[in-house]
């Protein structure tokens, strides 16, 4: 894919539109240079690659805009592949906004989100999956979401579904040359090695399809869900994790009506934690029946539900269980500064006290023990998959699952060959090669503006 000469020159302010030391004013493409030739009376050119340029950036009336140091990037050597002319400028948010309008009075188009990005894929400056690595290096919220999307902008992402990709290409030319001859069937050593190929291909789909979880874990936090009975104290804990009194918090049973949704940072986690009504069968109130009942459907969708109950009272009869394959139920035994009835013994539950803070480093340690990957600390790859390479990598799944068995029941091969194809085509669409715009106009409007 090469860029064509009409295309418009892009700019932007690259950096939060907030008052700052420094903004940057990005614009890129085949004028890149002559407009901020403009900008600068003739500055630009003049300006040695990759060297910072003091330059004055003027108005038309030739009155100083501001005092930049300009950058000028080649293309291909630049981000976008593109001529690049970034201007540093004081990062005022009036300073910037009349660097952007001077940049698109000299001929620039106003940049669209992720534009940049997007003009480095169609260069092949970065594959697809590195391009969302990008978004999600600037979306990450801890450590180790940083890791990954680092892991992932590099192209170890792309890397393995291209490998499985070209696996399987090889095996379409095997198959497909079988058809052409129509008088000879696929010999029975190279079936079975054509059948050994596949099922390791669908093996590292698998493989790559089990990270979903922690990928979004990383990327969007632990769905977690603070769930019990009224006054155990999830208000309080909700507060507690957060450090603030966000939750109204009271000794009235029934005092959450409505879930609260806050994020927190929990050792190297990000948790979405909601505070939930406190579950009762006997209420008469319909506002705290319906709170009841969102309660109820939150938890069945989270990943991590703690589970409270109050240490001082009477063992529950039953105790909460996982709603589905992939949660954890965390069983904690709040109030423990009021001691412990004797019926808990052996429960298993976590000592806990919102009041004086007793059980939240065990907590914390619990938390991650249970959902952060075990190898993470010894330099194991990070790779972890988002919705769209899960979406990819199931149809491709799919597709091998249908083509399989029929190479062993002896099919016809035109049929196999459309199954492979299919899976191919999907596995493709993972690094970018796609047919259609549109989905690139989806993937990239998730960027910000200037990136
Ligand atoms: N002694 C003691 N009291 C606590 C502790 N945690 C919470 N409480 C008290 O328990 C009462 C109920 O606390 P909340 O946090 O409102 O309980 P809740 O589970 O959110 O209650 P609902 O919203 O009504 O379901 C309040 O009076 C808190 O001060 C604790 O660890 N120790
Ligand atoms: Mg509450």
């Amino acid at each position: 894919m090469t860029h064509s000469s009409h295309r418009p020159t892009i700019a932007a302010i690259a950096t939060a539109s907030a008052p700052a030391a420094v903004g940057v004013l990005r614009i890129s493409g085949p004028d890149a240079l002559a407009i901020a030739d403009r900008m600068t009376a003739g500055k630009a050119r003049r300006a040695r690659e990759r060297m910072a340029t003091l330059s004055h950036v003027l108005d038309e009336q030739g009155q100083l805009i501001d005092e930049t140091l300009l950058t000028v990037f080649y293309g291909p050597r630049s981000y976008t592949g593109e001529n690049v002319c970034e201007f540093a400028g004081h990062g005022g948010t009036l300073v910037m906004r009349s660097l952007l309008d001077r940049a698109l009075a000299c001929g620039a188009t106003l940049a669209g989100p992720g534009e940049f990005t997007q003009q480095a894929f169609l260069n092949g400056k970065l594959d697809l999956t590195q391009a969302e690595g990008v978004m999600d290096l600037i979306a990450a919220q801890t450590h180790f979401a940083l890791r990954a999307a680092h892991e992932q902008r590099e192209g170890k992402l792309g890397q393995l579904t291209e490998a499985a990709r070209d696996s399987l290409l090889e095996c379409i030319a095997h198959v497909e040359a079988y058809i052409d001859f129509p008088e000879e069937d696929i010999s029975p050593e190279v079936g079975a090695i054509l059948l050994q190929r596949l099922e390791s291909i669908a093996a590292s789909l698998e493989q790559l399809l089990a990270t979903a979880d922690r990928g979004r874990i990383l990327r969007e936090g632990v769905r977690t869900v603070i769930f019990g009975a009224p006054n155990t104290g999830k208000s309080s804990l909700l507060n507690r994790l957060l450090g603030y009194e966000r939750a109204i918090v009271s000794q009235i049973a029934g005092t959450t009506r409505d879930s609260i949704e806050e994020s927190v940072k929990v050792g190297s986690l990000l948790l979405r934690l909601t505070d939930t009504a406190g579950v009762r069968d006997e209420t008469d109130d319909v506002v705290e029946q319906e709170g009841i009942r969102r309660s109820a459907l939150l938890r069945q969708q989270a990943d991590l539900v703690l589970a409270l109950f109050d240490a001082s009272a009477p063992r529950a009869a039953t105790l909460p269980a996982p709603a589905h394959e992939h949660q954890h139920v965390i069983l904690i035994l709040n109030k423990i500064d009021r001691g412990c009835h004797p019926s808990w013994q052996n429960s298993g539950g976590l000592p806990l006290s919102c009041l004086d803070g007793t059980g939240f480093d065990a907590l914390e340690k619990h938390i991650a023990d249970l959902l952060l990957p075990h190898h993470l600390d010894d330099g194991h790859s990070l790779v972890s998959i988002n919705a769209r390479h899960q979406d990819c990598l199931r149809r491709a799944g799919a597709a091998l699952a249908t083509a399989i068995p029929q190479l062993r029941q002896g099919s016809d091969l035109a049929l196999i060959s459309i199954e492979l194809r299919t899976a191919m085509d999907a596995l493709g669409e993972i690094a970018g090669h796609l047919d259609t715009e549109d989905i690139l106009g989806v993937i990239f409007s998730r960027f910000c503006i200037g990136k």
